[in-house]
């Protein structure tokens, strides 16, 4: 079986995980030096957010050399160290593979601006005014505003899906793709285990590039126009053949908007070019679609949504394509704060959370500070904020469409991708340990009580919870290639399910709510059940306590 099935995934911000040089930004051999603590916790994968040359304007999202790592962040040495040390413990790295886009600062792009028969000029995405001026089309930008932006020497737009600092690669130019697919040669030769490939369902564009119908924003999201266009499974198929299948990867490919028979095109064990995907529909749950940026909206949501959702991924990749389990990663607020309750019971739903990401078929992935149960963060002032996409939010939300600071704030607090970036707290001391300087963002205040150093002394804390979930996980192959069946299609607060694998069957139940409740009448407990792992210890039929989750062996 690919070993990546049985893997747990943990995923580094690095520029918030830790700072050796007390220039306030994380390094590389800040890494290095905390490999034992990820070991320890027991995940056996890490994920690398961006490390390579970058001006930073989408903190590394933007690379302005492929091929080399961000001075910042160390030197190429210190890349050799890290990869090694990881590899000497067992630990697989991937690499964050950004391909969809480049920065404006990178030398392709560079020359492709100096002119139009420039022979760089068709490795980006030019397109002449419209008819009487302004951008080709209505397209807009992920981070606001249009995503064309005119180059004023040569006359051209050039497309842009994020910042105009982040112009689009035309995938549709041989040479381009050669150009990728011999960079990640370049790492493979390195020694890394795999990518998790960023936007990877944004290659393939439209290529008459029409205008979005019947918007209610002057510039929408294309995502009709963007996602899984016509030539993206061919441009893997080609990435598959020509670097992917001569080794032996981990690869996970970001595809927002893609239902689960798309994901099986993507990861089906012959035909599919991904190992597995991150898919969407629950980071779109509790969101207003129809609001003018939905993303930074709050809608309640119920437990029904969540499991006819999850449940439906469940089903139908079964047996034909792999997913990834997560609830948060450092886009998207923390999960405990959206899915959970990060005020009374923030040790219990946040276990709860966990509970849920190991017990469902998938690959695991723990992104940094969620095995803490760290929170979102409540900064009074814009001016603690960093990210470019909540920057240009608050720019426009307040001064365009005049929506008051306190409104802002709120949406901001709730959303904002900078929840999940604040520096990671080691221990009690000055910034959490993170760095003897002063850290790029400040960290949450929360970080005296919510660290590394005292979750580790305190038996009862998540990071405890996790360490024994990961384990229990290795343990169960029921956990890993079992059949999910859900039970009590319509409960208001309980969530079960089993997993079943030959004799064993596994039962998971989670209480979705802040409320004591009855077990349920409907699910009957086996006489032979055993308890696996509890968040309260409690068990037979018991009322469940808030945010309680119970797994049970039934055979
Ligand atoms: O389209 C979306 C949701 O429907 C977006 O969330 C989109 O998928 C996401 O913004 C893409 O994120 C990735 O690429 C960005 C970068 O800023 C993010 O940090 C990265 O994870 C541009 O490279």
């Amino acid at each position: 079986m690919s070993w990546w099935k049985q893997s747990v995934v943990y995923q580094i911000y690095p520029r918030s995980f830790k700072d050796t040089t007390g220039d306030g930004v994380g390094d590389l051999r800040g890494i290095t030096e905390q490999l034992d603590y990820v070991a320890e916790l027991g995940a056996d994968v890490l994920w690398l957010c961006p490390v390579y040359a970058s001006p930073n304007v989408d903190n590394g999202y933007d690379i302005s050399d492929y091929r080399a790592i961000m001075p910042e962040f160390g030197t190429m040495d210190d890349f050799r160290a890290l990869l090694d040390g990881a590899h000497a413990r067992g630990l697989k790295l991937i690499m964050d593979l950004v391909v969809n886009h480049t920065s404006d600062q990178h030398a392709w792009f560079q020359q492709a601006r100096s002119s139009r028969d420039n022979p760089y000029r068709d490795y980006y995405i030019w397109r002449p005014p419209a008819e009487g001026g302004g951008p080709p089309n209505n397209w807009g930008s992920h981070f606001g505003g249009s995503a064309w932006t005119l180059d004023e020497q040569t006359g051209q737009y050039y497309l842009h899906l994020f910042a105009p600092e982040q112009p689009d690669l035309n995938w549709s130019h041989p040479p381009v793709r050669e150009a990728v697919f011999d960079m990640m040669r370049f790492w493979l030769d390195l020694g890394v285990d795999g990518f998790r490939m960023d936007t990877i369902n944004m290659l393939s564009k439209n290529p008459d590039f029409p205008d979005v119908t019947g918007a209610h924003t002057p510039y929408p999201i294309a995502e009709e126009h963007f996602l899984n266009g016509p030539d993206l499974q061919q441009y893997l198929q080609e990435m598959k053949r020509e670097v992917l299948s001569h080794h032996d990867l981990l690869t996970v490919g970001e595809t927002p908007g893609v239902d689960p028979v798309q994901a099986t095109e993507f990861t089906h064990p012959e035909r599919g070019t991904l190992s597995m995907i991150f898919q969407f529909d629950h980071m779109r749950l509790d969101t207003d679609r129809t609001h003018w940026a939905p993303r930074w909206t709050s809608r309640p949501w119920t437990l029904t949504e969540l499991r006819d959702l999850l449940g439906r991924w469940q089903r139908e990749l079964h047996g034909q394509g792999w997913n990834s389990l997560y609830l948060s990663n450092h886009d998207v607020p923390r999960m405990v704060s959206r899915f959970g309750n990060d005020g009374p019971y923030r040790v219990q739903s946040a276990k709860l959370l966990a509970t849920l990401l190991f017990t469902l078929q998938g690959t695991p992935y723990i992104y940094q500070g969620d095995e803490l149960g760290m929170t979102n963060v409540h900064f009074d002032s814009i001016d603690d904020y960093r990210d470019v996409d909540t920057l240009n939010f608050y720019r426009e939300a307040r001064f365009e469409r005049d929506l008051s600071e306190a409104d802002v704030m709120g949406m901001i607090w709730r959303k904002s991708r900078d929840n999940a970036r604040t520096p990671f707290p080691w221990n009690a001391s000055a910034n959490g340990g993170f760095t003897t300087g002063v850290p790029w963002m400040p960290l949450n205040p929360n970080f005296p009580q919510i660290n590394a150093e005292a979750a580790q002394r305190d038996p009862q804390s998540v990071y405890w919870y996790y360490h024994a979930l990961i384990r229990l996980r290795r343990a169960q192959a029921a956990l890993v290639d079992g059949r999910y069946d859900v039970l009590l299609e319509d409960h208001p607060s309980v969530y079960a399910y089993t997993r079943t694998l030959g004799d064993t069957e596994i039962l998971t139940v989670l209480h979705f709510s802040d409320e004591p409740g009855p077990w349920p009448g409907g699910l009957p407990l086996r006489g032979d059940a055993q308890l696996l792992i509890s968040n309260y210890g409690a068990d037979a039929t018991a009322a469940l306590q808030p945010f309680e989750a119970r797994v049970y062996q039934q055979r």
